[in-house]
């Protein structure tokens, strides 16, 4: 018998598949859109990612509401704003990468300059479709702009980067927490706030999704690097080179139950798909 994050998921990436193809159908129309911009864009957002952060976003509002139309151009707008720092992050003057998915980076089927743009469009049309998005009470969508923005601009993912870009070794565990937080916990926390703004939840409310996102995100990270250790000097930017193997795991064991409490605090009775988020990233393999 399937798990409930198990049929969300697959109910979830059947939709948003859908969603994402008569986007970019509807943006092949307009004619002042580059061809090849459109297909390096179109290249990494259809080039096999998990959908974490929309699956999140998605999962979070059907909590309050079952209205979905209502969040689909929010999980749009999240894997783009994911699709666009990969995008830049694989670039040579950043992490200089050849793979992503196990596939050539966007800038070795295009080149950089198409990607460097094709990353700028992205971000920037995430602001054009939920600005627009009239399913959104507009006082909701201010709010939603403004708390997306905080947290992937300068005060945000993008800070984290350049942190990460700068750091050295030997590096304290502040620093690492700070760049692991900037860069990855706050899309996470923007996925699910973002979705509980859409939904129109109580300030307790967004407090709880905002701890238990936070918290997620954390261990989303920390996950990550369990995966990814590898014994060579250069990864120093990693929990385990810092803590070793048994704090690591304690760490992440932490976030998760602090997480999963917040959702207990929501006092909601349909949690359960997210509990199961929770416990399905302590036990993922890739
Ligand atoms: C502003 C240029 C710029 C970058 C922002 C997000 C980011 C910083 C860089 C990407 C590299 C990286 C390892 C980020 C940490 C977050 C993370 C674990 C990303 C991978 O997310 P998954 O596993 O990816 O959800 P898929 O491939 O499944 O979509």
């Amino acid at each position: 018998m399937p798990s409930a994050l198990d049929q969300q998921q697959h109910e979830f990436i059947f939709q948003f598949d859908r969603w994402l193809i008569s986007y970019l159908e509807n943006i092949k129309k307009n004619e002042n859109y580059s061809g090849i911009l459109l297909k390096s864009q179109e290249y990494s957002l259809l080039s096999g990612g998990k959908r974490f952060r929309p699956f999140l976003a998605y999962s979070v509002f059907k909590l309050f509401s079952s209205d979905v139309n209502k969040v689909v151009n929010l999980c749009l707008a999240l894997e783009m704003i994911h699709t666009y720092s990969l995008i830049h992050d694989d670039l040579p003057c950043m992490d200089n990468d050849d793979l992503r998915r196990g596939k050539p980076t966007n800038h070795k089927v295009f080149s950089e300059d198409i990607s460097l743009l094709a990353g700028d469009g992205l971000l920037t049309d995430v602001f054009y479709i939920l600005s627009g998005d009239e399913l959104i009470r507009p006082e909701a969508r201010i709010n939603l702009v403004r708390y997306i923005s905080e947290k992937i601009g300068s005060m945000g993912m993008v800070s984290g980067q350049a942190f990460d870009m700068l750091a050295s070794s030997p590096m304290s565990l502040q620093d690492l927490q700070q760049i692991h937080k900037l860069k990855t916990a706050n899309l996470i926390q923007a996925s699910a706030v973002g979705a509980a703004i859409v939904a129109d939840c109580s300030e307790i409310e967004l407090h709880n999704i905002s701890e238990f996102s936070f918290n997620l995100g954390m261990a989303f990270q920390i996950k990550d690097d369990l995966l990814d250790h590898k014994d060579k000097i250069q990864d120093f930017k990693n929990y385990i080179s810092l803590l070793g193997l048994n704090k690591t795991q304690e760490e992440l064991a932490r976030h998760s139950a602090v997480a999963k409490n917040h959702l207990a605090l929501l006092n909601i009775d349909n949690t359960q798909v997210l509990s199961e988020l929770v416990s399905f990233n302590l036990m993922r393999k890739a």
